[in-house]
C-alpha cells in the first residue's frame, strides 16, 4: 500500500477536489482519495493494480494534470 501526494494546480474549489475524488475513486487499487481544495493537493493511497503512473494520466484525461 502506498500513499503519494500529488500538487495540482488546476483545482480551484471543492467542485474540482469532488471531481478528482469520484474519478480516481473509480479506479481499481485505489482505495482512499483525499483532496484539499486550499493547497489545491490530493492525497492517494492505492496498491497494485493501480500505479503512480495510472492515476496520472487519469488526472492528465480529466484536465488535472499532477504538478513533477
Ligand atoms: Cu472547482
Amino acid at each position: 500500500m502506498e500513499t503519494t501526494k500529488l500538487s495540482i494546480f488546476n483545482i480551484s474549489c471543492g467542485h474540482c477536489v469532488m471531481a478528482i475524488e469520484r474519478e480516481l475513486g473509480e479506479m481499481k487499487g485505489i482505495s482512499r482519495v483525499e483532496g484539499d481544495a486550499q493547497k489545491k493537493e490530493i492525497t492517494v493511497t492505492w496498491d497494485a493494480p493501480a500505479s503512480l503512473e495510472k492515476i496520472k494520466s487519469t488526472l492528465q484525461e480529466i484536465n488535472y494534470p499532477a504538478a513533477g
